[in-house]
């Protein structure tokens, strides 16, 4: 029932939702799932999978690029050998013109994927941007950062889904939002290529007002969505004319995505236990 999240077990289920995706005017990330992982086979196997991943979207002239995230890549082993493998798969990327977003992942990695991502730009521009969560008390100085060092920032804006202490994280919906739009507006300021990350209407409506303040066109930004959630909002956004990218993630591992998602949404996990009970007929 909950691979209604996920384009299924293998890298071509994932092709094959992107060319779906592509059809209807949207573009992918796709990442393959597995987080935290202790193994340094297993990360070395997710490079390889990735190349895989990077050949297969070159091949089939799919419009997507990949998403990774360093705990799947080595980060718990040393991250040494994390970078090794990360710097690795941004060169494979770079080498096919296809972009790599460095996911964010909870705060003991924060200051490590933002260096990595700054170091990475330098030597090849334009390969590779990170994610920045305005739940983080230090978000509006990691951009101010970012943007001072990078010539041309590139930075999928979300709200961050790990759970935070306080004295790290904003812990109120409110000043999360509020966050999230001063954040915006700085990147927007500082002429950063923005993924915009939510499914949330407040930060969708003021994401609109921004786009007019600073009177940006089409293809100096993109929403971004999950796979699963409010399909509804991603044909609007579609049919308005904005780039929508989906996070298109593939996998044996995905039952632990899968429930991340439904206790972040109640409201339709009615519908997935029906669907449960019912072997989603
Ligand atoms: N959360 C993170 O902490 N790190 C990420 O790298 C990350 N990537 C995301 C990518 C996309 C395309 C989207 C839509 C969300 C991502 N999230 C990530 C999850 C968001 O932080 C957030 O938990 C989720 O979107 C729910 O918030 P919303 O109400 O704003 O949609």
């Amino acid at each position: 029932f909950a691979k209604r999240y996920v384009a299924g077990g293998l890298a071509e289920d994932a092709f094959l939702l992107t060319r779906e995706l592509n059809d209807m005017g949207a573009v992918t990330t796709i990442d393959l799932l597995g987080e935290f992982n202790e193994d340094p086979a297993k990360a070395r196997a997710t490079v390889d999978m990735y190349k895989h991943v990077l050949d297969s979207i070159k091949e089939q002239n799919l419009d997507g690029n990949i998403s990774i995230k360093p705990t799947a890549l080595g980060a718990l082993v040393s991250m040494e050998f994390c970078t090794e493998n990360i710097t690795e798969l941004v060169k494979y990327a770079h080498e096919k013109n296809i972009f790599v977003r460095i996911d964010m992942e909870n705060n003991p990695y924060t200051d490590y994927t933002i260096d990595l991502y700054l170091k990475l730009d330098a030597e090849m521009p334009g390969s590779c941007g990170t994610v920045i969560q305005s739940c983080m008390r230090r978000t509006l100085d990691d951009l101010k950062h970012i943007t001072s060092t990078s010539s041309k920032a590139n930075i999928r804006l979300c709200k961050g889904i790990y759970k935070e202490p306080s004295d790290v994280a904003f812990q109120g919906r409110k000043e999360v939002q509020e966050n999230f739009m001063s954040a915006l507006d700085l990147l927007f300021s500082k002429k950063a290529y923005v993924g915009i990350a939510t499914h949330d209407d407040v930060l969708i409506n003021g994401a609109y007002d921004l786009l007019k303040k600073h009177n940006l066109k089409k293809e100096e930004y993109e929403f971004q969505m999950l796979l699963g959630v409010r399909s509804e909002l991603r044909k609007r956004l579609l049919a308005e004319g904005h780039t929508l990218r989906v996070y298109a993630p593939f996998g044996e591992d995905w039952i632990p995505y899968s429930i991340r998602r439904l206790q972040e949404n109640p409201a339709i996990v009615g519908s997935a236990i029906k669907g449960f009970l019912t072997g989603g007929r």
